[in-house]
């Protein structure tokens, strides 16, 4: 296949150029360095120095002469440049990462608000005007949240709901309670994707994925060049990162509030699973097909739990401690979201399990030195 990947100088979009490129599909890519012009901004970085894709394409298209990978700097926001790359591209399948993924940045202020809705938002609008102007039968996958969702106090179900209301039913969109203004863009850009790709006749799977760990894929070990962008501040870090960054570090694992709230997780592997399954189960022609896409769930107190429980047979003692949460989130809540749909087509999801924690936790350990603990502390209050 044809597979275009936007935002893929990111944590994700490079192990899944790597990963696809590996199988034979011909990959391209698209990025306009916005991450890491907010890293700069911020004074944090990723673990390991990244490479810029045209150097890892470089080394990559060296190491695979027959998988060779191309990549164009761009910003989605840029019309033309979207009706440029897909004109002369005319993917089969786009994999749409290019949106500004931090929760804590979108609510540090007026600026970083509007900026993750107009990037979010309009950048994915004009991708789906170039799609129907230039490649209409494309399969766009986009990355959405299970955070779309919230913490509702039913069963979460995938996209759609069947309610019945005063006598009368109706299959309608699943009732969204996010908790961000990034979370929030995920609903409008998916909004405008149901009802275009719907309108439009278009091919859509909308992936609601959980929170992402881990620090290698496959291809990622194969160069020092290669490694992911594993975040572990306050901005980009998520929780399981952060805590196994605090574990290798020796200083105490960050619980943000009462730690009963409840997420949906999966191993960075399994992001690449969910997007190879995705790709061989496209929708139909007008249908948006919606996927929750993680393997685990945990409430942030077993997550700590687990973590401590893993260093314990490595002799590291590990302590937990409760701060005041920066963020406004419901103390303790139901959660019970679905995922069946990954199910249906062959998701074997990999368990978090002691060894996976305890090897991580060596590899940081290896890259302390790295490390910059003054971004590790959450700054951005939700309230402020
Ligand atoms: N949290 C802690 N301690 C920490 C960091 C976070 O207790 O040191 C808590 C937060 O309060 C929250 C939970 O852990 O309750 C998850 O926070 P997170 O920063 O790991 O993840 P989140 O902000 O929800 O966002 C991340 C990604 C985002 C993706 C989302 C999936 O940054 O791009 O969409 O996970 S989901 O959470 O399902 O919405």
């Amino acid at each position: 296949m044809k597979i275009l990947i936007l935002g893929a100088d990111g944590y994700l979009g490079w192990p899944t150029a790597m990963n696809l490129a590996k199988k034979k599909n011909n990959v391209f890519l698209v990025d306009n360095f916005i991450k890491r012009k907010i890293e700069a901004d911020n004074g944090i970085s990723p673990l390991y120095h990244q490479t810029l894709p045209q150097e890892k394409i470089k080394i990559w298209n060296k190491m695979f002469p027959k998988n060779k990978i191309r990549f164009f700097n761009g910003d989605l926001l840029n019309y033309k440049f979207v009706y440029e790359i897909l004109q002369k591209i005319k993917p089969d399948a786009i994999i749409h990462y290019a949106e500004q993924p931090s929760a804590p940045y979108s609510m540090q202020g007026r600026s970083e608000a509007i900026f993750t809705q107009k990037n979010n938002v309009l950048g994915t609008l004009n991708l789906i005007f170039g799609i129907k102007k230039f490649c209409s039968n494309a399969h766009i996958l986009k990355l959405g949240t299970m955070g779309a969702y919230g913490q509702p106090n039913i069963d979460i179900e995938e996209g759609f709901i069947k309610i019945n209301h005063k006598g009368r039913s109706d299959t309608l969109t699943y009732p969204k309670t996010p908790g961000s203004i990034y979370h929030l863009s995920k609903v409008h850009d998916s909004e405008n994707l149901l009802f275009l790709t719907k309108l439009w006749k278009l091919k859509c799977t909308d992936l609601n994925q959980g929170v992402v760990y881990g620090l290698d894929t496959e291809e990622s070990l194969l160069s020092k060049s290669f490694r992911t962008s594993f975040h572990y501040d306050h901005i980009f870090g998520t929780i399981l990162n952060r805590f196994l960054t605090q574990a290798a570090l020796g200083i105490p694992l960050t619980v943000y509030g009462s730690g009963n709230q409840v997420r949906s997780f999966l191993n960075i592997n399994d992001t690449l699973q969910c997007i190879n399954l995705a790709l061989k189960n496209p929708p139909r022609a007008g249908e948006f097909k919606v996927r929750n896409q993680f393997t685990e769930i945990f409430s942030l107190n077993d997550l700590a739990e687990k973590v401590k429980n893993a260093c314990e047979k490595i002799d590291l003692k590990v302590k937990i401690k409760k701060i005041k949460n920066p963020r406004v989130e419901k103390i303790k809540h139901y959660y019970n979201p679905t995922n069946k749909s990954f199910k249906e087509i062959g998701l074997k999801p990999i368990k978090l399990n002691d060894k996976f924690i305890i090897d991580s936790i060596h590899k940081i350990i290896e890259s302390k030195k790295l490390i910059k603990t003054n971004t590790l502390n959450p700054t951005i209050k939700w309230r402020s």
